[in-house]
């Protein structure tokens, strides 16, 4: 039989008809706690001699249906939900890397990753070295006897710059390296790093996989002895899980995460066009147009190019500022993959945790503007960022 295809696995994947009432839909179990049955059961399901629900810090019904549907989207073996995107990043890491250990990491990266491995894990005795791992030999020169592992993420946020997976995992697999992707940005439908040699996948699901802007969550992917070590070592004794309601939002969401990319592949190429050709504009990054540096990358290792688009404006951080203003139907908004159009400036958001000369190092200049294309008429989109630049002119 073929394999089911990937709206099909959106839908269905990992869930089976509730055996009790044979609700449909998963139903949300708001439990802290589980009816153990016995006394012999219950101390059959603590010795790990018998399967069972204890406790929702150690695993919940609703939030393992999630789990087995990212890992059927992300071809892994298993899933790990997390309360967040960076508790899943923390958890991956705190499972990899001991005091003594070194990362290498790539130079651009969601802000508060770049914080968390340079400040509260150096802090815990774990060096990490940031390189442009835009270009392989850079990532090579900074791996050491005792780099434990090389953290990814592609498309990065937010500059867009791509990472070439397979180069990479090549790379690192030769050195016993374990590799980890953040894929948050293509989202399984338009990449699979793990069907590129990565070791581990990490995701906010907070952003496309819940897709409506209305839960915080994460989730790991990756082999099956790597995820459990992290539910049964870091997630459990950290503790930071996801709540069931938040998992019954993101399964929700995720049914329609393949329309949903489709439809922000499209309107984010027809944004970054009309942007590209806008007198306002100095210089357009996004995966999909042939002047992206690494656009015969992306198409060799992406099946579409995202919803997200970077722009610089040509009068710098004060054009920014007037254009976010001017803004009606984008919503001047940090996070993305929400059915909104968000619009947001790096400099005094997102990326105010980093100081200025790490900031410029990533290449977030003063005047660089974020876009989040969302689901809207995409001609409703063009009008008002052309009403928003039309502004800056007449300012
Ligand atoms: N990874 C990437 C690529 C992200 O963009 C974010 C959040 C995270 C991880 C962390 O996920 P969270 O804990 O927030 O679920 N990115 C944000 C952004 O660009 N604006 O606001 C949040």
């Amino acid at each position: 039989m073929t394999p089911p295809g990937i709206h099909t696995l959106a839908i269905h994947a990992g869930e089976s008809p509730d055996p009790t009432t044979g609700a449909l839909v998963p139903p949300l179990h708001l439990t802290a706690t589980f009816h153990l049955g016995t006394a012999e059961a219950g101390a059959a399901i603590f010795a790990g001699e018998q399967e069972g629900f204890v406790y929702s810090r150690w695993s919940n019904p609703t939030v393992e249906i999630l789990q087995r549907r990212v890992a059927a989207l992300e071809h892994a073996q298993a899933a790990l939900a997390t309360g967040s995107g960076m508790a899943a990043i923390a958890t991956a890491l705190l499972n990899i890397v001991r005091a003594g250990d070194h990362v290498v990491c790539a130079q651009a990266v969601y802000p508060s990753t770049y914080h968390l491995l340079d400040v509260e894990l150096r802090a815990l005795g774990i060096a990490t070295t940031f390189v442009d791992a835009t270009d392989w030999q850079k990532v090579a020169r900074a791996l050491t006897p005792n780099t434990k592992l090389l953290y990814l993420e592609t498309p990065g946020n937010p500059l867009l710059t791509l990472c070439d997976l397979a180069a990479l995992a090549h790379l690192a697999r030769a050195r016993g390296i374990i590799t980890l992707a953040d894929n948050t940005f293509a989202t399984p439908i338009n990449q699979n790093p793990l069907d590129w040699g990565i070791d581990i996948v990490v995701h906010s699901a907070t952003k496309y996989l819940c897709g409506h802007g209305d839960a915080v969550g994460g989730i790991i992917v990756g082999g099956a002895d790597f995820i459990q070590r992290c539910a049964n070592e870091p997630l459990r004794y950290f503790g930071g899980v996801l709540s069931p309601f938040n998992a019954y939002l993101i399964l929700r969401g995720i049914q329609t995460l393949p329309l949903r990319v489709e439809r922000h592949n499209a309107n984010a190429l027809a944004v970054a066009r009309f942007l590209e050709q806008h007198p306002q504009v100095a210089s357009v990054s996004y995966p999909g147009l042939a002047s992206h540096p690494q656009h015969a990358l992306a198409r060799q290792q992406m099946r579409g190019f995202g919803g997200m688009v970077c722009f610089e404006l040509k009068g710098g951080v004060a054009a920014g500022a007037r254009l976010m203003n001017a803004v009606k139907l984008c919503s001047l908004a940090v996070s993305l993959g929400d059915t909104r159009t968000l619009i947001t400036h790096p400099a005094s958001t997102t990326h105010s945790v980093v100081s200025r000369a790490q900031r410029l190092a990533q290449g977030v200049t003063d005047g660089l503007v974020r876009l989040s294309v969302g689901l809207e008429d995409v001609e409703d989109i063009l009008a008002d960022l052309e009403q928003g630049l039309a502004a800056i002119s007449n300012f």
